[in-house]
């Protein structure tokens, strides 16, 4: 029996503010894995490309305006969508590097005022990270990162509030990795987390849901 064909692959997510450096360090995890010969694919929440994702979409560029419940149902509903492949992926042995999850969800919904446990009730059954890779970065200095666009949330009083709320829901998936290393350093350390996370999951380390 090839005992690599049974070994699953790690749901493996980036958390952290606006800014922190998730969508450049998922890339470059994503070309180190593959590079080693893994099975692995790079995914990210929202995902833009369902029709959920397009209201998200134009939500976010202040397209449209959406009661505060229904565009967080609708982020829970994007990942609820995906769930059913996410878990195949998983059990046929490919890794997936996740740009935001239910984390972000549940950060970003709270920090506008909702109550913390309704925001977390839909993500229930979803699939629990193997790993979240928190990259930590003091509000003020992501800011100073390229600068805030015109993005719905990409303002310093508010990305103080999500930064609170991302620290109340840290559990022990989670990794703290300092964000305001250089770029080079803080792929360094993703890479060996990464790495001790998916020898693991090959190892037997269950697949179970949240919340932990
Ligand atoms: N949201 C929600 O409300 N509910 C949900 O369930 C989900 C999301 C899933 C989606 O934004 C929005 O939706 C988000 C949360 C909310 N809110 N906002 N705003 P997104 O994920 O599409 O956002 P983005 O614009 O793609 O990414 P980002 O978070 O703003 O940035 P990032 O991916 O963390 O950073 P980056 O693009 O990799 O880097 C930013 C800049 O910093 C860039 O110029 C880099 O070169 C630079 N950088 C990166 N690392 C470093 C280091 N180490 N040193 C110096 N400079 C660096
Ligand atoms: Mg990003």
């Amino acid at each position: 029996e090839d005992k690599t064909s049974m070994a699953r692959g790690s749901l493996i997510v980036l958390e952290g503010l606006d800014r922190s450096g998730k969508s450049s360090q998922c890339a470059k995890l994503l070309s180190y894995l593959q590079s080693n010969g893994l099975s692995v694919e790079g995914w990210r929440f929202p995902d833009r490309t369902t029709a959920i994702g397009q209201m998200i979409s134009s939500y976010l560029l202040n397209e449209s305006q959406l009661d505060d419940r229904a565009i967080h149902l609708l982020f829970s509903a994007n990942r609820w969508e995906k769930r059913a492949l996410m878990e195949r992926k998983l059990k046929s042995g490919t890794t997936l590097i996740v740009d935001r999850y239910s984390y972000s969800g549940v950060a970003f919904s709270s920090a506008k005022g909702l109550d913390l446990q309704w925001c977390k009730a839909p993500e229930e059954g979803l699939i629990a990270p193997d790993l979240v890779l928190y990259l930590d970065i003091p509000p003020e200095k992501a800011a100073e990162r390229g600068g805030y666009g015109t993005g719905r949330y990409e303002k310093l009083e508010f990305q103080k509030k999500v930064a609170e709320y991302y620290y109340a829901l840290r559990d022990s998936s989670w990794e703290v990795v300092d964000g305001c290393l250089e770029i080079k350093a803080v792929e360094e350390k993703l890479r060996e987390l990464a790495m001790n996370c998916i020898l693991k999951c090959q190892n037997g380390k269950p697949l179970v849901n949240l919340w932990l």
